[in-house]
């Protein structure tokens, strides 16, 4: 016998989570931002650009979808590293449903390979992207696809590109099917839970790792230390860079503040678009030998001290 549905009930709404979980640059961040339609994930070309896990929360429908952005999965070696990748899984564990983000450009690598098996052996509901296929051909994503499969029995694969949109919907459409019927636990305009001053140093962070080469962006942290509304409307951050050496502190500095000017113009203009106001940004360069071994540092980046 079939039971018609009361009104009631077709109207029911659903609320859950949804982790976001992939090797290093395969493109979380910029699908998350790309879910919610706002820039609050910083995004770079390079590897290890996200340190801490970050909520966003869209609205499909009747559901409210709370996606959790990580860091890119990979061997860790060093304490930050392996709080970053105990971060990723972790965002994983409370998860609905977990989207397994794949480039699809480059071969399979042994981060992507780990962090499917992973998956198949939590029995996490789990969803394939291959990501950026604005890119390549669509004839090479089957091959990819079938591969992939047979490392995790995926619930089901999408053909993504976070940047373009294109197969978004789709994506958000099957999500649905894994939350639980229940409330939502936001505000419907609620879009993440990273504070103005977290979110202001990470804007910093961006320009940073697009500035410097080589280990100088994993060798810093920086922190907004002060946020003080004036009178005129307008907004004064203090920012502080920590980084390991006196030899780096001159490299960021830059011949005559040439690069942490650099820098700070365009933290600036980016915070002031996002504010909408007078934005006036002081950026200190710190010397902080260990600081990736200080616990504060830890607190502050949003991660869980590990041994
Ligand atoms: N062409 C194209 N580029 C993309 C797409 N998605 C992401 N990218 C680019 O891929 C690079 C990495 O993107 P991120 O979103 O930072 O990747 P991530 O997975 O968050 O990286 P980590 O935080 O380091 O783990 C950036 O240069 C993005 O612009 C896409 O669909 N198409
Ligand atoms: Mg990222």
């Amino acid at each position: 016998m079939t039971v018609k549905k009361t009104s009631a009930e077709n109207m029911e709404t659903s609320c859950g989570f949804v982790a976001l979980l992939g090797a290093p640059n395969a493109g979380k961040s910029t699908l998350l931002n790309a879910l919610i339609g706002s820039k609050i994930a910083i995004v770079t070309h390079k590897v290890q650009t996200t340190r801490s896990r970050l909520v966003g929360v869209a609205v499909h429908g009747k559901d409210q979808m709370v996606f959790v952005d990580t860091p890119g999965i990979f061997a860790p070696k060093k304490r930050l590293e392996r709080a970053m990748v105990a971060a990723a899984w972790s965002g994983a564990t409370d998860a609905d449903a977990v989207v397994l983000v794949v480039d699809a450009t480059t071969k399979i690598s042994d981060a992507t390979r780990i962090i499917a098996e992973g998956l198949k052996a939590s029995g996490k509901k789990t969803l394939l992207a291959l990501n950026k296929i604005d890119l390549i051909k669509r004839d090479t994503l089957l091959a990819l696809s079938a591969d992939l499969n047979e490392l995790c029995s995926f619930e089901e694969t999408f053909m993504i590109s976070a940047k373009t949109g294109n197969g978004l919907d789709k994506l958000k459409d099957k999500i649905s099917d894994y939350l639980p019927n229940g409330p939502w636990l936001y505000p419907e305009d609620h879009l993440t839970d990273i504070s103005e001053r977290m979110l202001a140093a990470e804007i910093t962070r961006e320009k940073f790792f697009l500035r410097f080469h080589e280990e100088l962006p994993y060798a810093a942290t920086i922190e907004t230390e002060r946020w003080r509304e004036l009178k005129d409307g307008s907004v004064r951050i203090e920012q502080v860079i920590y980084v390991e050496r006196d030899s780096q502190k001159a490299i960021v500095i830059g011949h005559g503040g040439q690069s942490l000017k650099a820098i700070g113009k365009l933290a600036r203009e980016e915070l002031q678009e996002l504010l909408d106001r007078k934005v006036h940004l002081f950026i200190f360069v710190k010397v902080r030998k260990g600081w990736s071994d200080d616990k504060e540092r830890y607190r502050n980046m949003g991660l869980d001290w590990v041994q």
